[in-house]
């Protein structure tokens, strides 16, 4: 939870907290035309370099996918209660360090994307048998996640989507995706798991060349329809999911929050229109003024959720070899950090800006007398209000000028 505090007037940001997911940091960086560079690690090893970098002050929580932190066997549907199993094993051992060294287990989603039998869906799969699969290892997950404390469910949208159109069972799908949600929900109850809430991670493509859940919209209609529309929120990718259609992220965090459904974001870069780049924020071609604009709306919205990672190092600054599997994995979460900071300290320089602010008052030049009688929705009064057309006509608002001193307090100037 991001901490505020009013001070002379304006918001100064406190450091929201940061969560670094075991999927980032395990990451072998490999892509669709060559295989990952750096060595495997165990999901152990991942948390004692979460261990490291909590002690360093980087870090407050982590996230993982249940596959991230134990395989899945399909035939073993409870081993994750069997004391005698490995994967209760290797759990307990994972437990053991994250409490020890008071890193919170915040987030744990399903992974429903590697695995060759979701090649067609996981909780949309047209295939019964497939969907009932995908049900037996969502509510694992949400028992694993339980078991380290998470607080919250999140379902990516993952293979849920398709490339040919009379493959999909269309008039069924979007039951299909809001059982598989409501199971959710309803298993949580049942077992009393304790989660806060669970999240949808919309996508427009990739894996999937068309996604069921390609925007923050389609995802906050879908919850409205669920059994438990209180449950559900989102966590939008910026900048990667909305840009990768040239959509903007700053319109999809600002709708969210404005309808209470931002729980937290994942935070990365992308250059717009093109696959997940899932590049460290600030990071690449594009996106600074974007990043942190989202960063300085939050915080004019008042929002008090936290950050969570979603990228991972460039594939060129890793490199084979045993030293680089730990050293690489240490430099990219620093660097992660460290880009964020930067931007969530330029957001804070830009909401305590004077100028700024004189210019946006300019801007959103308020009337109290115009604000009342549209508040008080009487289409009388609102009828009857002289409005002194000509001189507002006139009225030059100065939006360029306003974000060229952006611009220039965004270079340093
Ligand atoms: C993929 C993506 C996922 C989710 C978790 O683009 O964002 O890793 O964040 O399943
Ligand atoms: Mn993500």
């Amino acid at each position: 939870m991001c901490e505020t505090s009013q001070e002379g007037g304006t918001q100064a940001i406190m450091k929201r907290k940061i969560s670094m997911p075991y999927w980032c940091v395990g990451n072998p960086v490999g892509d669709p035309f060559g295989p990952g560079i750096l060595g495997r690690i165990s999901s152990l090893e991942v948390t004692d370099l979460l261990v490291e970098a909590h002690r360093e002050g980087l870090i407050d929580f982590s996230a993982g996918h249940d596959c991230d932190l134990v395989p899945w066997d399909p035939s073993k549907n409870y081993d994750d209660r069997d004391e005698k199993s490995t994967t209760f094993q290797t759990l307990s051992a994972i437990k053991e360090k994250l409490d020890r060294a008071g890193i919170q287990f915040k987030m744990i989603s399903c992974n429903l994307h590697s695995d060759p039998i979701f090649r067609n869906g996981g909780i949309s799969n047209p295939d019964p048998r497939i969907r009932v699969l995908a049900s037996q290892k969502v509510m694992r997950a949400l028992r694993i996640g339980h078991f380290l404390g998470a607080e919250y469910y999140t379902y990516w949208v993952a293979r849920d989507g398709f490339e040919c159109q009379f493959s999909v069972p269309w008039e069924q799908t979007y039951r299909f995706l809001s059982d598989g949600l409501d199971l959710v929900s309803g298993y949580v109850q049942e077992e009393n798991l304790g989660y806060r809430g669970g999240t949808v991670e919309y996508k427009p493509n990739e894996p999937r060349g068309e996604s069921f859940l390609p925007t923050v919209g389609h995802s906050l209609a879908l919850i409205a329809r669920l059994q438990r529309p209180d449950f559900w929120g989102v966590n939008p990718e910026v900048l990667q999911h909305d840009q990768m259609t040239g959509l903007t992220s700053i319109g999809a965090v600002a709708f969210a929050a404005a309808a209470g459904k931002l729980f937290f974001i994942h935070v990365g870069n992308q250059k717009p229109n093109q696959f997940d780049n899932d590049n460290p924020p600030l990071v690449g071609m594009d996106g600074i003024k974007e990043f942190v604009s989202i960063l300085y709306v939050l915080e004019r919205m008042g929002w008090e959720g936290y950050i969570e990672f979603d990228n991972h190092p460039l594939r060129t600054d890793t490199a084979p070899g045993g030293e680089n599997r730990l050293n690489v994995r240490r430099d990219y979460i620093r660097l992660a950090v460290e880009s964020y900071r930067a931007a969530e300290a330029k957001a804070e320089e830009l909401a305590g800006d004077e100028n700024i602010q004189s210019a946006q008052r300019k801007i959103w030049e308020t009337d109290p007398r115009a604000e009342e009688v549209l508040a008080s929705g009487s289409p009388s009064a609102i009828a009857s209000y002289q409005c002194d057309y000509q001189s507002l006509v006139r009225e030059r608002l100065g939006i360029g000028e306003l974000d060229l001193l952006v611009a220039r307090r965004l270079f340093g100037q």
